[in-house]
């Protein structure tokens, strides 16, 4: 697993939207990137246990708001420079929202662990 400013500058280099996680078996932590008033990757797909670190390197704060089947919760306002970081213990599917600026969004899919087979990240 690349340290998260190694991952944050492959994803860069790449210009990818969707993410990649390479890994087998244990869980990983996955740093979305929160600038020029948009969220990097604008989707991403991670396995259940997975822990995603957002981080905010815009000039402005954020506070994000996640939405899930029956639950919405908000994390932390973050200024400049400071993370917040969530747990996805559950599968299913997460709308991610900045409260400030509603154009910044990304969709998170959180897939079953299946033991024995490969990671469902991408
Ligand atoms: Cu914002």
């Amino acid at each position: 697993m690349p340290s998260h400013k190694a991952f944050f500058a492959l994803v860069m280099a790449a210009g990818m939207t969707t993410v990649f996680v390479a890994g087998q078996g244990q869980a990983a932590t996955i740093v979305v990137i929160e600038k020029d008033r948009a969220l990097a990757p604008t989707h991403l797909q991670i396995v259940q246990g997975d822990t995603v670190v957002f981080r905010n390197e815009d000039g402005m704060p954020h506070r994000l708001t996640l939405r899930a089947a029956g639950r919405t919760w908000s994390l932390d306002i973050q200024r400049q420079g400071q993370e917040r970081t969530q747990d996805f213990a559950e599968a299913g599917h997460i709308d991610v929202m900045c409260d400030f600026h509603p154009q910044m969004t990304m969709t998170i899919d959180v897939v079953k662990d299946i033991p024995g087979q490969a990671p469902g990240r991408y």
